[in-house]
């Protein structure tokens, strides 16, 4: 279908591999619309690739967002108070957490990733800069119940899910995460959340499709990943990277787009495309005041207050359990 999903599962590395061949199998033979789960652009060269798209001039989302927990700070204090264990789903970005952690003087700060490396490398970066802040890093699938470590039991929990993921899983999907994520934080507990917000079509599209070409690459290394790890021979060269907003469900869709017939081998199995014909890569939804309260809400968080970045491209919500 062309739901494209962000789905996080606990798997070694077998299991991985094997999860991509299926997803990768099943998405290519639907034929309706061609689509693989969007998690799958994480590989390294992907992850490398996502931080270099953070700098580009047209990807406003991760700027406007720094901007709001730079200028906000006394707002945070105040209304988050002092003492919480922050639980950041996803590891930390290096900028960002930092932010929220001057601003508040949390009592511990839990970490939860599935990629343990990168977890312990980012946790320690952290310990580095706040000496005498207790650091619980987990290695978990957060999309499910998490069980935190004991020493934050006793304390009030405030999850922190910055960058706007929450976008890129359709609705059903962000609806159990958000109900995952109450479970693992506990009736006293508050979530910040960033949600990108709905704008001028030519802004979006030029977001998701940068001059540089950063994005392009981006989405055109699955391709590259598929013929590396399921032994394709996809013509990688012969595909357009295309980002269009999609105004039925308010999201920003990537695509890879066939320029000519062609024909290729994954993984032993032979597939066809017509030129103009696709394979969806990713959505990345937007939100408004009332589709952002309605997600949260059928999350079962209740929305208190938001904050916009002074251009008004981008929204961090506060919501209580
Ligand atoms: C990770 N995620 C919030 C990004 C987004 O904006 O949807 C992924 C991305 N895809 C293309 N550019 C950035």
């Amino acid at each position: 279908s062309s739901e494209t999903n962000i789905r996080l599962v606990d798997l070694d590395e077998s299991g991985v591999d094997r999860a991509f061949r299926a997803d990768v199998m099943a998405g290519l033979s639907d034929a309706d619309q061609k689509a693989i789960p969007a998690r799958w652009l994480y590989d390294d060269a992907g992850s490398q690739l996502f931080e270099d798209i953070t700098k580009v001039p047209e990807y406003y989302p991760t700027r406007a967002e720094t901007e709001i927990l730079t200028d906000r700070g006394e707002k945070f204090a105040k209304l988050i108070g002092p003492g919480r264990a922050v639980v950041e789903f996803g590891s930390g970005s290096s900028v960002k957490t930092p932010l929220l952690l001057r601003a508040i003087e949390p009592g511990a700060y839990v970490p939860l990733d599935i990629a343990g490396d990168f977890l312990r490398a980012s946790a320690a970066e952290l310990s580095g800069k706040f000496p005498g802040l207790p650091v619980h890093p987990v290695e978990a699938d957060f999309t499910k119940r998490v069980q935190l470590p004991d020493a934050v039991t006793d304390m009030p929990k405030l999850g922190f899910f910055p960058g706007s993921t929450i976008g890129n899983m359709v609705a059903r999907t962000a609806v159990d995460l958000l109900r995952e994520m109450r479970a693992t934080l506990g009736d006293e507990a508050l979530l910040l959340i960033g949600m990108d917000l709905i704008k001028d079509r030519a802004v979006l599209e030029a977001a998701y499709d940068d001059a540089a070409g950063v994005t392009a690459e981006f989405n055109l290394n699955l391709l590259r990943r598929i013929n590396r790890e399921l032994d394709g021979n996809i013509p990688v060269e012969d595909f357009r990277h295309e980002a269009r907003w999609n105004d039925t469900f308010a999201r920003v869709e990537m695509h890879a787009v066939a320029q000519r017939d062609m024909r290729f081998t994954v993984a032993g199995r032979d597939f066809a495309m017509a030129q103009g014909e696709t394979i969806h890569t990713e959505n990345s939804h937007k939100f408004d005041e009332r589709s952002s309260n309605m997600l949260l809400r059928a999350g079962q968080w209740t929305p208190i207050e938001r904050w916009t970045d002074a251009e008004g491209r981008f929204s961090l919500i506060l919501a209580r359990a």
